[in-house]
Formats: structure tokens, C-alpha cells, sequence
């Protein structure tokens, strides 16, 4: 499967001479680092592309409350328990900037949430896999939060100014996700042997899915090259996901854990990290809703909208009343 999308599935790039002249001078925009803002010009596919990118983007970040909101009723103390409401409702107010931004590109609310439910619009495929012990907690935050920055800081810089902005706030709470869930786990780390297994445990589970959290690999994205080239990607899939492995074996040293890849070794000539072989089987089946957790999530994000019908039909109704009291 991994070998045909590589052969089928990457897109070709337009040459210089197949561009009209307004893609040209759009081009010439972003190669000189301007900003794109939604009344300028842009060509039809970086709209989709940006429309794609931001609205699954958001929706991972909703998807993405639903793991870690199974344990808020099960903090081991009620600091963790305010840490961890504190940051789900910081993962929905990112959905809710994320949505507001690809608004701006002319794509309405209702047809983004009706197409992640309707199964056509993808989340993150991390937000797949479940949260089997408290431990689960603190990994998330750790390394998916971890690779969810690595990912984001570069975005702060894309070419398009309303996802660039929203990812300014975004990066700031994000970075207090990763140290919260850091700390959590150095408390179960520094605990009983029991705690450390449990630890442990998390991190073999959440280790691959993370690193598959980058995307394909860069010769099998079908994206890639002409999101680079309108500058919506700073770096590559492969590049963003090196330097997350980079920064994150030190960490689990401190931590006393070990990282399950027996592949895992600093290479001195390349001056990186290393690293086995990612199971892209696994990636492309979970994308395609056969994942542990796929069906569950969105069951509870379809049920969470029927059910939240009314508090919208009141609200508006709520607003229609006060216009028309106003215009009276
Ligand atoms: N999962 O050609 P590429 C978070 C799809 S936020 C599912 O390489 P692209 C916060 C891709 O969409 C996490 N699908 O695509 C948090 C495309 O399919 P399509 C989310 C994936 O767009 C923490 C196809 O594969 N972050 O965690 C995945 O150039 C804790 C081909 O791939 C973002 O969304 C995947 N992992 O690069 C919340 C960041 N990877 O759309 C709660 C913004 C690839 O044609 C708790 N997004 N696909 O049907 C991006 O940077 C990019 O979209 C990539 C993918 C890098 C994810």
C-alpha cells in the first residue's frame, strides 16, 4: 500500500511556463515573504489546500479533548485534575481559532463539522488510540503535545496571515501542555517501580503513533512540494519529524525510560539521531478508520452535536429576538 501511494500518489509541480500571470505575481508574493490575507487574490488549490489543512487541523484539535477527557473524573489529585481541565478547554479554544481562520477562506462552520462527520475530512491520526492509565496523561502531553509544537512553530510563519496569527496563542498554550504532561510523568518516574512500569508502558504505546503524527514520509506526501513551495509548510514530514526524535531521546533519558526502538542510535556523521523502520501500514489503515479508536470518537463528536442542538437553536433565536427588538 505504502509502495503505491509513493508511486501514485505525489503530486507534480507546475512549471514556471504553465502558471497564468496572476499565479506568477502570486508566487513572486510569497517567495519575498509576504503576507497572503483573505481578500487578496489566491489560486483555487492554495485555498483548498489552506481550507483542507486548517479545518482538519481544527478538528484534530477537538477530536483530540476526547482521550484526555476520560480521565478527568479519575485525577490522582486536584491539581492534576485543574491542569488537565485547564488544558482541554485550551485544546478546544484552538479549534475554535482554527475554525475562525479557515472561515476566512470562505468555507462555513456547518460544512467543516459536516464533513468530519461525514468521514471526509480527516483529524490527526493520533487522536486514534486510547487512554488505558493515568500515565497515558502525562505521555500525551509530553509527546504529542511535543510533536504537536515541533509541527506549529514553524506554521507561526506560513504564508497565510490568519493561520499564522492564530498560531502565535496556540504555540504559547501548547508549550505549557508539554511541561505539564513532562512533570506528570517525572512524578510517576520518580514514584514506586509500579508507577515507572506504568510509565513505561505509556510511552511504548504512544512512541510510533506519535512519530506518525508528521505525516507520510517526504517521498509518499502527496502534499508536500507545493505546500513548501507556497510556503503553507516550512519544513518537510521527515524533517520536523528527525528533529522531534532529536529532542525527545535526552528528555526520556532524564525521565529513566526507554525509548522502544531497539534501531535508536545517534549517528555521529549525520549529527542526528537514528531511528527504525515506521510501520506506514499501521498510518495508512488507521487514516482509513480501522484504527483502535476511530469509530468511538466519532460517535461522540456526532452525539456531542445532535445533543447541542438545542443550546444553537436558542441562541439563535436568543440573537434573532434582539435584532428584531433593536430594529423596533
Ligand atoms: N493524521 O501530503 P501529506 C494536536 C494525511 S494538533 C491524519 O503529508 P500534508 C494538539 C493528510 O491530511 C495535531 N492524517 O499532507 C493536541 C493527507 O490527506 P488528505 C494536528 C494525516 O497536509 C495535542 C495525506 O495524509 N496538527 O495534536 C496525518 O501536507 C494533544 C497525505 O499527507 C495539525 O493538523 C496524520 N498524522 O501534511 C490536541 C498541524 N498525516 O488531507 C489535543 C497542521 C498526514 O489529502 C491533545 N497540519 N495525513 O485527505 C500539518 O502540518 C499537515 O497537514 C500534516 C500533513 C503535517 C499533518
Amino acid at each position: 500500500m505504502y509502495a503505491q501511494m509513493v508511486k501514485t500518489g505525489v503530486k507534480a509541480l507546475k512549471s514556471e511556463a504553465e502558471m497564468s500571470d496572476a499565479e506568477r505575481a502570486f508566487q513572486a508574493r510569497i517567495d519575498a515573504d509576504l503576507r497572503i490575507e483573505p481578500r487578496d487574490w489566491m489560486p483555487d488549490d492554495y485555498r483548498r489546500t489552506l481550507i483542507r489543512q486548517i479545518s482538519q487541523h481544527a478538528h484534530s484539535e477537538v477530536v483530540g479533548m476526547l482521550p484526555e477527557g476520560n480521565w478527568v473524573t479519575r485525577a490522582p489529585s486536584l491539581k492534576r485534575k485543574a491542569i488537565l481541565l485547564a488544558k482541554i478547554q485550551d485544546e478546544g479554544g484552538h479549534g475554535l481559532y482554527l475554525y475562525s481562520a479557515a472561515e476566512t477562506l470562505g468555507i462555513t462552520r456547518d460544512q467543516m463539522i459536516e464533513a468530519l462527520h461525514s468521514g471526509k475530512a480527516k483529524y490527526s491520526s493520533i487522536f486514534n488510540y486510547p487512554t488505558l492509565t493515568w500515565a497515558d496523561i502525562g505521555t500525551i502531553g509530553w509527546l504529542v503535545d511535543g510533536a504537536a509544537i515541533m509541527n506549529q512553530i514553524p506554521l507561526q510563519r506560513c504564508s497565510y496571515g490568519p493561520y499564522a496569527r492564530a498560531m502565535v496563542r496556540i504555540c504559547k498554550e501548547e508549550s505549557f501542555h508539554m511541561r505539564q504532561g513532562y512533570d506528570s510523568l517525572l512524578a510517576l518516574c520518580r514514584g514506586t517501580s509500579e508507577q515507572k512500569r506504568m510509565a513505561q508502558d505509556a510511552l511504548d504505546r504512544w512512541w510510533w503513533p506519535s512519530l506518525m503524527m508528521f505525516g507520510p514520509p517526504d517521498d509518499a506526501s502527496v502534499h508536500s512540494a507545493q505546500s513548501m513551495r507556497w510556503k503553507i509548510k516550512i519544513f518537510s514530514n521527515d524533517e520536523l519529524r528527525q528533529r522531534f526524535v532529536d529532542q525527545t531521546v535526552p528528555q526520556a533519558e532524564i525521565l529513566g525510560l526507554t525509548l522502544p526502538d531497539p534501531d535508536l542510535r545517534w549517528n555521529e556523521a549525520r549529527g542526528h539521531y537514528d531511528f527504525g523502520a515506521i510501520d506506514w501500514e499501521e498510518f495508512y489503515r488507521v487514516l482509513k478508520g480501522g484504527g483502535p479508536c476511530n469509530r468511538e470518537r466519532l460517535q461522540a463528536r456526532t452525539s456531542a452535536w445532535e445533543e447541542g442542538r438545542w443550546v444553537r437553536d436558542a441562541a439563535l433565536a436568543c440573537a434573532e429576538k434582539q435584532v428584531r427588538r433593536q430594529a423596533s
